[in-house]
């Protein structure tokens, strides 16, 4: 199999990347992503040799279709992912999230390759924390935030493109993830970090805010799960019932590294906040037969604690930019 990754530089295409070359060695591997801020290509050096990396554009037209001709599968996780830029600046997550996509699902349209899009929980919007609901396919869109409506847009044009043009897609909405090479802007490197350097955690709000947290390698067998077994047209909602509260969370990672449980700061809070993620993945359990391998949040948080030490000449260049950058957004 011929496998194009977009966005395979940056955290959940990265681990995928490691896990396909890891478990699949029929397939050959080439990625396309731009190395944004977010992207590093160091987070590929382990597997550098068994796959091939171009540097480029999931909206240039020309770079994808040479690419797309060329593959028999798509994966496209490339995406501005971060709420929290995407408040400040909302431009990016257009261009690369929606004329991305577009970019991609016509390619894919010309060639005829499979496609497998990735997505995210939050075009669903947000529950309330005494809801017994739980996101399921047949919820409504209502994302909130620039982020998510860009992420709502490209699932609507893959549904389109599925519909109106034949594209062989499934798309696939995931729950928060964690685990190593994740960008240190996100809320559990940051903590982390944070820690490692002697600075408390800043905890949003009031830190009640509830996110269903995955392990990425369990994201990542659920995608090739859907590769190979989801039905054409399809949407499947990952996730593995991980609900926690983000004071919880952060009180675990001061636990586990040797910190007071209260070594936390409550700082202003996310204008716009989802409060409250939660996924039904019965539809991939049920039809598809997937299981999680992860399923201790403790025993995973306390392997990632242990990656982000071992790994600092990883996230270091990043820290003091990403600091900086909250610095100025008072969070
Ligand atoms: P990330 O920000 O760590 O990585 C994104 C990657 O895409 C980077 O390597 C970046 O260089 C690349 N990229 C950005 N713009 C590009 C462009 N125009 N062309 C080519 N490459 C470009 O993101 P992530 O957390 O790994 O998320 C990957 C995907 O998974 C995204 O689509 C995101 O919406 C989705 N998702 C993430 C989570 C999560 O918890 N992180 C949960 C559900 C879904
Ligand atoms: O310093 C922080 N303090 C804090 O309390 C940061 C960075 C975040 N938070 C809160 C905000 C959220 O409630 O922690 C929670 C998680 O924040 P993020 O890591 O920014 O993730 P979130 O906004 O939930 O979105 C993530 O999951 C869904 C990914 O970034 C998205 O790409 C994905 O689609």
């Amino acid at each position: 199999m011929r496998l194009l990754v977009t966005g395979g530089a940056g955290f959940i295409g990265a681990n995928f990347v490691h896990q396909t070359v890891r478990e699949r060695p029929d397939v050959r591997v080439t990625v396309l992503d731009a190395l944004t801020y977010a992207g590093d290509e160091a987070s590929l050096t382990p597997v550098a040799d068994a796959i091939t990396f171009v540097r480029g554009d999931v909206a240039d037209a020309e770079t994808v279709d040479r690419l797309v001709g060329d593959a028999d599968v798509v994966v496209h996780f490339a995406a501005e992912s971060h709420n929290d830029n995407s408040l400040d600046d909302p431009w990016p997550f257009v261009q690369t999230n929606v004329v991305g996509t577009y970019t991609l699902l016509e390619a894919v349209r010309r060639h005829g390759a499979r496609y497998h899009h990735i997505s995210t929980d939050e075009v669903y919007g947000d529950l309330e924390l005494d809801d017994p609901a739980k996101f399921t396919p047949a919820t409504p869109y209502n994302p909130s935030s620039p982020y998510s409506s860009t992420k709502a847009a490209s699932d609507l044009l893959v549904r389109a493109w599925v519909r109106s043009f034949g594209v062989q897609a499934t798309i696939s909405n995931c729950s928060n993830n964690y685990g190593p090479y994740q960008h240190v802007e996100k809320f559990i490197p940051r903590q982390i970090t944070n820690v490692v350097d002697g600075i408390r955690p800043k905890l949003y709000g009031k830190g009640e805010n509830v996110r269903d947290w995955i392990h990425v390698e369990d994201h990542n067998s659920a995608v090739w799960t859907i590769i190979e077994k989801g039905r054409i047209g399809e949407t499947y909602l990952i996730g593995a019932d991980g609900e926690m509260n983000n004071r919880d969370v952060v009180e675990l990672i001061l636990e586990l590294t040797g910190q007071p449980r209260d070594a936390y700061d409550l700082v202003s809070d996310r204008p716009g906040h989802d409060m409250r993620y939660a996924i039904d993945a019965t539809r991939l359990r049920e039809e598809l037969g997937w299981r999680p391998r992860y399923g201790s949040f403790r025993d995973g948080l306390a392997a990632t604690v242990e990656w982000y030490r071992a790994n600092e000449a990883w996230w270091r260049p990043q820290k003091d930019a990403t600091e900086a950058k909250y610095a100025r957004l008072g969070r």
